[in-house]
């Protein structure tokens, strides 16, 4: 065994990665499909991961780390990692919840505005230098005012909702239970929201036990004006289905940050001009990469230094 407790499995920004570094006297930089190769006293030696990204952390990587006790995953959702295998293995772990719901609920609203507004076509007409020959761009469609849904009414979920209440749009939303709301309309069935709504906002937690859930059916009862906005994760939708409805027209768009295979995407989404897509950067600014990344450190120190969690997940 190494006195060197913290593993760092990134991808890590430099100044990320740097920030670890200081914080801990001895760290090991090394990705999951790394771990393997790691000496027997290395692996030994590690308390604690600092974790970023979305490649599977299974039990078969936590098993070659025998006195694992935490994984700090940078980012709220944990779908990545298969919190049971931990739990069974005695391992926590932590997300950073909450310091990244407003930049994701801000990129929610902007999706939408972009596509309604079609700012990525306007951008276009400007910088192409066409604007004098070709006039006026074609007139788009108006956000403010429009239904708009809500599938996952969590602490993002919420976030979105009030800054759509403030384009005084008529809120109708989708969850595991009914909430207390200033008057939004509660759905118990997901088709029901989808058919009630122009804007379908997906702010589900990903993982199994929502895979798919904006099924074919879900989608379809959006019909050819619907709109959907994704910011949760690619497995939220059934991008077959999805993909399918964009091409015939089925809804008008879609607007998402977040896909299947990232970075890969599929190449169907290149093919269509009903779409606004982005590379996953809901909580992409400089401000709260810091706080998620001092949070996860919180975590981590606290871990190592024998004090309770700061944002435990199991
Ligand atoms: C990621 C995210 O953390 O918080 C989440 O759940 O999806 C992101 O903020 C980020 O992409 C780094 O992997």
């Amino acid at each position: 065994m190494t006195d060197t407790p913290l593993l760092i499995s990134g991808p890590f920004t430099g100044e990320e990665e740097e920030r670890l570094k200081n914080a801990c006297p001895s760290v090991r930089v090394a990705t999951l499909d790394a771990v393997g190769g790691l000496s027997e006293a290395a692996r030994g030696g590690i308390r604690a991961v600092a974790f970023k990204g979305h490649n599977r952390f299974g039990g078969a990587v936590m098993d070659l780390l025998p006195n694992l006790g935490v994984i700090a995953n940078f980012g709220v959702g944990y779908d990545a990692i298969d919190v049971s295998a931990a739990s069974e293995r005695g391992v926590k772990v932590t997300n950073t919840p909450d310091v990244l719901n407003d930049d994701v609920a801000d990129l929610a609203v902007g999706l939408a505005l972009t596509f309604f507004r079609r700012m990525v076509v306007g951008a276009d007409w400007v910088a192409s230098g066409q604007w004098p020959t070709k006039g006026e761009m074609p007139l788009n469609r108006k956000l403010s005012g429009s239904k708009v849904g809500i599938m996952g009414l969590g602490r993002i979920g919420r976030e979105i909702a009030d800054r759509f209440a403030a384009f005084k749009c008529e809120l109708h939303y989708h969850a595991r239970s009914e909430k207390e709301t200033p008057g939004w309309t509660f759905h118990a069935d997901p088709v029901g929201l989808a058919r009630a709504v122009d804007v379908l906002v997906v702010a589900l937690v990903g993982g199994d036990q929502t895979r798919n859930y904006v099924s074919r059916e879900v989608i379809a009862a959006l019909g050819d004006r619907g709109v959907i906005v994704n910011i949760s994760r690619g497995t939220t939708i059934d991008e077959g289905a999805l993909l399918d409805a964009l091409e015939s027209g089925a809804i008008a768009g879609a607007a998402l940050d977040v896909f299947l295979n990232e970075p890969n995407i599929d190449p169907r989404f290149l093919e269509l001009e009903n779409v606004v897509l982005q590379p996953h950067q809901g909580s992409g600014t400089v401000e709260t990469r810091r706080a998620m990344a001092e949070l996860q450190l919180e975590n981590v120190r606290n871990f190592l230094e024998g004090r309770p969690l700061a944002t435990p997940v199991n």
